[in-house]
């Protein structure tokens, strides 16, 4: 893509605005750049950006001068405006960072979408190409934005997207593309579910059939999204091309087998999720050793279903980036305890909690709810289990001590977002974690 001496717009400077500005500045555009934050809040990032010979515009985007850019670049989170509405409308490009990197990335590029699984299934994916010796950038939604590491000699970009990112992704060509699954999230951002349903699907539009689309067997939703472009099919799960059959995980393409009892991840999401990064893999070029060697090795992420402590015979487990309902359906049904104590609650996505009830009249124990979403959480669950309410993480995670039996799980799996009570998940899965530490000291000093 040629940008020497064009006009560049670049909206909201975080992690990944920031890096598609200095893309552009480093190829030579004109870089004006806006964040509705000012320049004590944006630190050490607006003195880069200027010494990169970015123009500024802070504390809103009403001083853009849109007349002077011919591409504007737009941050995931940054909701429709009707100054970007007009600039598009005039026929000026409007692409996301993941667009851009795209455009200067040579090597292979494989993406990894869905509402849940992204983030381990993508570090997964990596995981299996290095044990295979590829050099492997691993990043997109999961944290390091592409646009820093466009340059680097590397053989395969593996790019976890979210559904705002695949809003603007015009041109995005992907070797390999999995949609893991596609529930009710984020329904505060989209008129419908279908609507959101497409933007995760826009990833397939663009692949032909050298391409390889990575689906769930007998979805119909990610079937059909993924029909959007020419791909052909590989299918994970029951029924499927790399399948769970008895005691081991057979990639029927490809003739492999691997053995189930060497994964170290919990859950049955899990097994799932090694299917789904199996065909990708595979796909990219990982040998059947390499992706056996991962599949030993491989430990999963913090906060996604996480063992914490024991106290009395009740395990505590950390789920705190289960923050839909489809994510904290699948951890309690994944739990090797039969029965649970489920914390649940958070800021409300506004979605139906049903699925969620299902799951609990299955395996709960009980519900104690937090946050803003917990009437309309207790409203769903009323009549199915003992609901009991509670005020901060701590309050909770006692409460669940005294609601759970021996041999039982505490699961902390909010379905549900966190800004309510917390900075982040990883915030909240911090005081979680620090409350269940106290249970365990204090149940080890009544023990002495
Ligand atoms: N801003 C504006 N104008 C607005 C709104 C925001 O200028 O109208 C500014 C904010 O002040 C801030 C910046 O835009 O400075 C925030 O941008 P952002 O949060 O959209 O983007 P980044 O900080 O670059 O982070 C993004 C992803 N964020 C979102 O999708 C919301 C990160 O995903 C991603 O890790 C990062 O790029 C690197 O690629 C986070 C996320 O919450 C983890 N993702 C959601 C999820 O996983 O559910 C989708
Ligand atoms: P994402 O990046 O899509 O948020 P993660 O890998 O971070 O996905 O997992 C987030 C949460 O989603 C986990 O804590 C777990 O509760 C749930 N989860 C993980 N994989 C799956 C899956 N394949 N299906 C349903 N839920 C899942």
């Amino acid at each position: 893509m040629e940008l020497k001496g064009r006009g560049v717009v670049v909206i909201g400077l975080g992690r990944s605005g920031v890096a598609a500005a200095m893309l552009c500045a480093r190829n030579g555009a004109r870089v004006i750049a806006s964040d509705t934050r000012d320049r004590t809040s944006l630190g050490a990032a607006a003195v880069q950006l200027e010494q990169a010979g970015a123009s500024l515009f802070l504390g809103g985007h009403d001083a853009v001068p849109w007349n002077d850019a011919d591409l504007a670049v737009v941050s995931p989170g940054v909701p429709a405006f009707p100054a970007l509405a007009a600039f598009e409308r005039s026929g000026r490009e409007v692409i996301g960072e993941l667009e851009l990197a795209s455009r200067f990335i040579h090597a292979p590029i494989a993406l990894i979408g869905g509402t849940n699984g992204k983030s381990t299934v993508t570090t997964w994916i990596a995981d299996m190409l290095s044990h295979a010796g590829l050099r492997v950038f691993a990043g997109g939604n999961l944290g390091d934005p592409p646009a820093e590491s466009v340059e680097r000699e590397l053989d395969v970009f593996v790019l976890e997207i979210s559904s705002f990112q695949a809003e603007r992704v015009p041109t995005l060509h992907a070797r390999a593309s999995a949609l893991l699954n596609v529930t009710d999230d984020h329904l505060d951002r989209y008129a419908s579910f279908d609507d959101y349903a497409h933007a995760k699907g826009n990833p397939f539009a663009n692949m032909t059939a050298d391409d390889v689309a990575v689906i769930p067997a007998g979805d119909a939703v990610c079937l059909r999204e993924a029909s959007r472009g020419g791909a052909r099919k590989a299918f994970f799960g029951a029924g499927g091309d790399v399948t769970v059959d008895g005691a081991w995980i057979l990639d029927t393409v490809r003739g492999d087998r691997y053995d189930l009892s060497s994964l170290r991840l919990p859950g049955l999401h899990n097994q799932s999720n090694a299917c789904a990064s199996i065909a990708m893999a595979a796909e990219l070029g990982a040998s059947r050793d390499a992706i056996a060697a991962s599949l030993a090795s491989f430990r999963g992420l913090a906060h996604r279903m996480a063992f914490v402590g024991e106290v009395r015979g009740v395990r505590f487990y950390d789920d705190s980036k289960g923050t839909n309902v489809g994510a904290s359906a699948a951890a309690l049904r994944g739990l090797s305890e039969p029965k649970a104590v489920l914390i649940a609650g958070g800021r409300d996505k506004l979605g139906s909690y049903d699925a969620l009830v299902d799951a609990l009249r299955e395996r709960g124990r009980a519900l104690v709810v937090i946050g803003e979403a917990a009437e309309r959480i207790a409203g769903a669950a009323q009549g199915v289990l003992p609901i009991v309410r509670a005020a901060t993480m701590q309050e909770a995670v006692r409460k669940s001590l005294d609601l759970a039996l021996g041999g039982d799980a505490v699961l902390l799996s909010p379905a549900c977002s966190s800004y309510d009570m917390f900075r982040d998940y990883h915030h909240r899965a911090e005081v979680f974690c620090q409350a269940v530490g106290e249970l365990v000291s204090e149940a080890a000093e009544g023990a002495r």
